[in-house]
């Protein structure tokens, strides 16, 4: 039977990789960002070099009308889906808790927190009708050690981390599965985003070792996917081999 995986944030790094991944293994995949020129090419791409369905839809996660206006009703063929991938955000600064903008918390708490959930609450009817699924949440290291400078970025992956313990327990009546997956460093355009577009910032956190790449996570979710529906993995920590956790990266 044709499998269907939404997964926010395709536009580029995790999102993206995992739109590939599942495409490649023959799902058919909801793709969803901001920037329609990238997700339409993305959308065209997948669908000319696989077997697969691909529905684009452009929305802010942010914009609580917005995400039930384009999940609340989706066509009756894309209703029945399997994996959620609650992968859209991003960090904005990296300051001390005095120094820090408050519009770039604003952002990412109405990115990584409120997104996260509009989405969650607009998809949830399609698995609790089903009686079963599976969500993915894309936590962060950030999740379980507070690093500084990284005050409300870590706070935010905190509350996707309580959040995933929250649905795990809430909708274990509809046999729906939650993963919260916790990366560690990994080279996507996150730290371009974070460093808003300070490229010489970005390459520095990269710098003398191998991060995971962005195919990695993919590779980690699908493999949690796709394990029998009597098997979940909870909480996983993922990291490249030179990092311990959010403090500890060895560089040389
Ligand atoms: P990227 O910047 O490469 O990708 C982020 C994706 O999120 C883009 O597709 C972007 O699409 C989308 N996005 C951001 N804001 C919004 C919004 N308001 N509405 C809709 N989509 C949005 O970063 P990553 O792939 O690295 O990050 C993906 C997730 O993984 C994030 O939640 C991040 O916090 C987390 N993470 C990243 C790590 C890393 O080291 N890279 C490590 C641990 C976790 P668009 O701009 O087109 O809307
Ligand atoms: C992204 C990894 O270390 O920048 O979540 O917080 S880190």
């Amino acid at each position: 039977m044709e499998k269907i995986i939404l997964v926010t944030g395709a536009t580029s790094g995790f999102g993206k990789a995992i739109a590939e991944k599942f495409a490649v293994n023959g799902w058919n995949c909801i793709i969803t960002g901001r920037r329609a020129d990238r997700l339409m090419q993305l959308a065209s791409t997948l669908q000319s070099e696989h077997e697969v369905k691909i529905l684009p839809l452009v929305f802010d996660v942010q914009d609580k009308d917005a995400v039930f206006q384009e999940l609340g009703n989706l066509p009756d063929e894309w209703q029945s889906i399997d994996v959620l991938v609650n992968n859209a955000g991003l960090a904005l600064g990296r300051d001390p808790f005095d120094a820090a903008s408050l519009a770039d918390w604003e952002t990412m708490i109405d990115t990584n927190v409120k997104g996260l959930l509009y989405v969650s609450k607009a998809v949830l009817p399609y698995l609790v009708k089903k009686g079963s699924g599976h969500i993915i949440n894309m936590g962060s290291t950030a999740a379980k050690e507070v690093y500084p400078n990284g005050n409300v970025y870590c706070a935010s992956k905190s509350a996707v981390e309580a959040i995933s313990k929250a649905q795990r327990i809430d909708l274990l009546p509809y046999k729906i599965k939650v993963t919260a997956l916790h990366p560690g460093a990994v080279d996507t355009e996150f730290s371009i985003v974070r460093f808003k577009g300070d490229n010489a910032k970005a390459e520095a956190v990269y710098a003398g070792y191998e991060p995971l790449h962005a195919t990695d996570i993919a590779d980690v979710c699908y493999y949690c996917a796709t394990l029998p529906a009597h098997v979940c993995i909870n909480d996983l920590v993922i990291t490249c081999t030179s990092q311990a956790n959010s403090l500890f990266t060895f560089k040389g």
